[in-house]
């Protein structure tokens, strides 16, 4: 009895020891689990980008084909584009997921999600350079008529909010892109809080509800902030951001037969 005993202190843990233990298996989790978590942001991120990727090459494929940009999609479009006349229902929207035939994860207004469940936004310029009413990247014979020397698309792409206005950016400096067709942008992983200046550049206007009653924020202006990843309070972007230059619009319009 007194053997057993002695035997079962030399083998057990106390709780000192067991307290020990799991203290370090903590730390060692707690070690693991943050870089995996980095890891997972990083995969999203990638993931974010290709899907911007192929978004950009379906509406350069869409404008190849039709010779004009489909209008953005707008809360309650179903996920089409939505036309106004000679223009868009809104200028400042979202991917038309659905005209362009685009899979991916769509909420409960049919729009398209980036990986965290945030909706792709998707601005056009509503450009008149010919002043008939017809925004001229909507239609296939205005770019036929006006040609790529009277073309003026008006997005801007800035590396700061710093200074920009309704239509520029503070300084030559500060742009990154201008006569800007259109842009498609995420809002990436702090798309639900955020409060620097250059991402609410990105989306500075919340619009009305769809069918879902989510509410949405887009930018307000022709002006968009992109710029390197930052974690910093106050200055934080992680927003994504891509675009094609009207020289390769207008080449995919001549290879498309829409300009002799
Ligand atoms: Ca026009
Ligand atoms: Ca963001
Ligand atoms: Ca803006």
């Amino acid at each position: 009895m007194r053997n057993r005993t002695a035997v079962g202190r030399q083998s057990g843990f106390s709780l000192v020891e067991l307290a020990v233990v799991i203290l370090i298996m903590g730390l060692l989790l707690g070690g693991i689990a943050s870089p995996l978590s980095k890891q997972r942001d990083n995969a999203r991120f990638g993931s974010a980008e290709t899907q911007l990727e192929d978004v950009r090459d379906a509406l350069e494929a869409y404008w190849l084909v039709n010779g004009e940009l489909p209008c953005p999609a707008t809360p309650g479009s179903n996920g089409t584009a939505s036309v106004n006349g000679g223009g868009c229902t809104r200028q400042h929207g979202f991917v038309p997921a659905t005209t362009l035939g685009l899979r991916g994860s769509r909420n409960d207004d049919n729009l398209l999600l980036d990986p965290w469940g945030s909706v792709l936004r998707y601005s056009v310029s509503a450009s008149d350079a010919n002043t008939n009413g017809v925004w001229d990247f909507l239609s296939d014979t205005e770019v036929a008529t006006i040609t790529l020397a009277g073309m003026t698309p008006e997005l801007t792409v800035c590396s700061t909010a710093a200074g920009a206005s309704a239509s520029a950016c503070g300084s030559s400096g500060d742009t990154v892109a201008s006569a800007v067709p259109f842009v498609v942008y995420s809002l990436g992983k702090d798309w639900a809080s955020f409060s620097s200046a250059d991402q609410l550049e990105n989306t500075g206007a919340t619009v009305a509800g769809g069918p879902s009653g989510i509410r949405y924020a887009v930018s307000s202006n022709d002006v968009f902030v992109m710029r390197g990843r930052s974690e910093m309070v106050g200055a934080e972007y992680d927003d994504l951001v891509t675009w094609l230059p009207a020289l390769v619009l207008y080449k995919a319009s001549i290879d498309g037969g829409h300009i002799p």
